[in-house]
């Protein structure tokens, strides 16, 4: 049993479709916090953060699409995380776009001597304002906990860098940038992309990134962007990309999770309820985060 604090990050501004905001709704009308009741867990729902103080959309510059509403969020969600693992709870966060996970990266890494995390995107989200094709944050958050690119993003919850590069597994990966392809190489960061997972088996390439954490890390995040998922099985994202992990595959991915016991928090994002078909990619992360918290078939 486990106590698990449900925290909303109702954020859309990392990234340029509205709607991604309602995902925490969503995810909760698709019955989170019953599942994981009836898993056993305690669970407190903590609501949505507020949203950012700013009411202006209006982006301030195109390398860094509405930086000041991005920042003020994720220092008030890093706090947050933060204190809920100071109580001793599990910190689910619920997205939002990914640039929330900046502050729930940040939260957490002071916890930890060595945290790792398992980025379970299509996407590396190592860009940075220079290196950006879009100017969106969400495709951002993984750098900035590296300690790179705007320091206003990579200094929140501290200076120093959240993240070691060693300590990063990217899974599910098949819509690299060119410069982040470089920076992956460069850091030596380990990517299971589409290619060595339909090589080897979802089963194999999970164990060994478990293996590959378990030995050096003494905590690991899951961030699971829901676009990891071919769009099939989560057409609810604003950035969906064809090729992807199957719903079955990412069951097996969180149950392998589950048995390991070594996921110290969480966060599900990128779930936009306007562009999902009756809330199925909610209901997959809800079924997701079930197998993730230990539901078995049998
Ligand atoms: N790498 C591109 C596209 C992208 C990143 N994350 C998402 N899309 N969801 C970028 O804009 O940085
Ligand atoms: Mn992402
Ligand atoms: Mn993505």
């Amino acid at each position: 049993m486990k106590h698990i604090s449900i925290l909303g990050a109702s954020m859309d501004l990392g990234q340029q479709r509205r709607g991604v905001d309602m995902g925490p709704s969503a995810i909760r009308y698709a019955g989170v916090v019953e599942r994981l009741q009836n898993l056993g867990h305690q669970v407190t729902d903590l609501g949505d953060l507020a949203p950012p103080l700013s009411a202006s959309n209006a982006s301030e510059s195109e390398s860094l699409r509405n930086l000041s509403q991005v920042v003020e969020v994720n220092t008030r969600l890093a706090k947050e995380i933060d204190d809920i693992i100071a109580s001793g709870s599990f910190p689910l966060t619920l997205g939002g776009d990914h640039s929330i996970a900046i502050g729930s990266v940040a939260g957490v890494s002071g916890h930890y001597k060595n945290p790792g995390v398992i980025w379970y995107d299509a996407h590396a989200d190592l860009n940075t304002s220079s290196t950006s094709p879009s100017g969106n944050i969400h495709g951002m958050p993984l750098a900035a906990a590296l300690g790179l690119g705007e320091e206003q993003l990579s200094h929140i919850g501290g200076s120093e860098a959240k993240l070691r590069p060693e300590n990063i597994v990217i899974f599910g990966a098949r819509a690299l940038d060119d410069r982040e392809k470089q920076l992956i190489k460069q850091l030596g960061i380990k990517v299971y992309t589409m290619h060595e997972i339909d090589r080897h088996g979802m089963s194999a390439m999970m164990a060994e990134a478990i293996a590959y954490l378990k030995e050096k890390t003494d905590g690991v995040h899951l961030s699971l962007d829901l676009d990891a998922l071919d769009p099939q099985h989560a057409p609810g994202v604003g950035t969906p990309v064809v090729g992807g992990l199957s719903y079955r595959e990412s069951h097996l991915a969180m149950e392998m999770l589950a048995e390991a016991e070594i996921i110290t928090s969480a966060d599900f994002v990128e779930v936009n309820p306007i562009l999902d078909e009756k809330n199925r990619t909610a209901k997959a992360a809800v079924d997701l985060i079930g197998s993730l918290f230990g539901e078995k078939l049998c």
